[in-house]
């Protein structure tokens, strides 16, 4: 089995966030580590800057998304990437806290092939960021899980361990936004695959912008909401 863990990380304009980002995943994570940084143009300010850094880290790689803006593509792209084994998708923000991700590797090699890091458990928080994006994704997760069994209680944080080869027998249909992390878990619970989760404390961004586009986005995200309300495949299936 690939014991390196990969980071797959979308960066949009990142150039105040990324260099705290690779310290806190110095300071954090154990290697051997393999960390995929997914830009969409070489204008993005991240570039140089992550030059900079991977002259000296070998571990460190610039990918550049071809296949069509957004972070839906660029986390695609980052897939395209990466070797089969564990893969993390991470923000360059400083939002996700790379505290559990221990406790996901656990999980991994316990099995599950997608493992979520959950705000919306026990020990899980959310602070920060706009209260209409906070309020329907909270409701997406939680009533997915009380109501079809989702087997996790976030459906909608990126911040997630996948399993490479589960991927891409997967496919990724989001082209757009976020809504690619609700894809892949949904279509991974309709297939009966172990998916757990871990509590998480996620933060708003201080420096720089968020990109996200609530209502842009919604309907690719209500889209794959139904198809993981339907629930399992197999309980489709005539008695
Ligand atoms: N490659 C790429 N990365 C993006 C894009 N939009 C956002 N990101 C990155 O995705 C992560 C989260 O983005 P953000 O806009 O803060 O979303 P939010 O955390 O949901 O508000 C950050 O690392 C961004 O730099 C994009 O269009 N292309
Ligand atoms: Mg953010």
């Amino acid at each position: 089995m690939n014991r390196t863990l990969q980071l797959i990380v979308p960066v949009y304009n990142e150039h105040k966030n990324f260099p705290r980002l690779v310290e806190q995943i110095e300071q954090q994570l154990t290697p051997p580590l393999r960390m995929l940084v997914v830009y969409d143009f070489d204008e993005d300010t991240t570039v140089p800057v992550a030059r900079d850094l991977a002259a000296t880290r070998p571990w460190l790689k610039l990918v550049r998304n071809d296949l069509g803006r957004g972070p839906a593509n660029a986390i695609r792209a980052g897939f395209a990437a990466a070797d089969p084994g564990p893969a993390l998708v991470v923000m360059a923000d400083l939002s996700d806290d790379l505290a559990v991700v221990p406790a996901m590797l656990e999980r991994y090699a316990a099995g599950s092939r997608v493992v979520c890091a959950s705000r919306y458990v026990k020990g899980g928080r959310q602070i920060g960021g706009p209260l209409l994006k906070r309020m329907l994704s909270r409701t997406a997760g939680l009533s997915l899980h009380w109501l079809a069994g989702f087997p996790v209680h976030d459906a909608t944080n990126n911040f997630r361990l996948y399993d490479v080869d589960l991927v891409r027998d997967l496919g990724i249909d989001s082209e757009h936004g976020f809504e690619i992390a609700l894809e892949l878990t949904a279509k991974a619970f309709r297939r009966g695959v172990v998916i757990t989760e871990v509590p998480t404390i996620w933060r708003d961004r201080d420096a720089g912008e968020s990109r996200f586009r609530l209502l842009k986005w919604l309907p690719h995200y209500l889209r794959w909401y139904w198809y993981a309300l339907r629930g399992p495949r197999q309980a489709q299936l005539p008695e």
